[in-house]
């Protein structure tokens, strides 16, 4: 069984409300956009899915910094899962990301004007984290609805896989039991206009891949 639901098991057990609490996030626009489909659908996601209460946050494309408000909301919050979302302009589908791997480098600068390259984010971490979510599952069941989703094995270099990689560090080494992990979504349709060679979805079909993926983590 997949580390995740076994964790949320035991959570379960333990959990007379049986409600869960999501934190749920999506990046400040960036690479000269002036919009990221990211937030853009995070906020249009109902506060309620079935079970789960989604409090949504919107955080800076920046190194460090993005984590660093993650992990402060979620210390506030005490969600029972954490999913972040970002944009991964060029892809065709929405990618649940299964890992992310101990590395910052770039050569595009943040919001901040920062651009490491070769560093390690965490130099006493591990080289990698598997996510936590049930990747696979949210991959089959947007698939299954018809929206194009797939799972990727790279959340890149960049600040995605920053806060991806930190998340996941923080989770392992301060508060096992929580659920997190990375859902990064195409560009949408607004973004590409006049570049039909662009793969990108409707805003909304994002916002309906999203609020499956939040469903898949009612049967945890
Ligand atoms: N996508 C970038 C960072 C912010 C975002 O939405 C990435 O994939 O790293």
């Amino acid at each position: 069984m997949e580390r995740s639901l076994l964790q949320a098991e035991g959570r379960k057990k333990h959990d007379k409300r049986n409600t869960m609490k999501l934190l749920i996030t999506g990046f400040q626009p960036f690479g000269g956009e002036n919009m990221n489909p990211a937030y853009e659908a995070v906020k249009r996601l109902p506060d309620r899915i079935g079970s789960v209460e989604l409090v949504k946050k919107e955080i800076p494309v920046v190194f460090g910094e993005a984590a660093r408000q993650v992990i402060d909301c979620m210390e506030e919050l005490q969600p029972d899962v954490v999913i972040c979302v970002g944009q991964a302009g060029g892809r065709p589908g929405i990618t649940p990301e299964k890992v992310a791997i101990n590395l910052q480098t770039t050569r595009m600068p943040d919001n901040a004007g920062n651009s490491p390259v070769d560093l390690p984010i965490c130099p006493e971490g591990p080289d990698a984290y598997f996510s936590l979510l049930p990747v696979r599952r949210m991959e089959e069941t947007m698939t299954a609805a018809g929206l194009p989703a797939y799972l990727s094995y790279t959340a890149g270099t960049y600040v995605c896989n920053d806060v991806m990689y930190r998340l996941l560090h923080h989770i392992t080494t301060r508060r096992p039991g929580v659920i997190g992990g990375f859902i990064h979504v195409p560009f949408c349709k607004e973004q590409v206009e006049g570049k039909p060679e662009i793969p990108a979805m409707e805003l909304e079909d994002i916002v309906k891949g999203l609020i499956l993926c939040v469903e898949t983590l009612e049967v945890l």
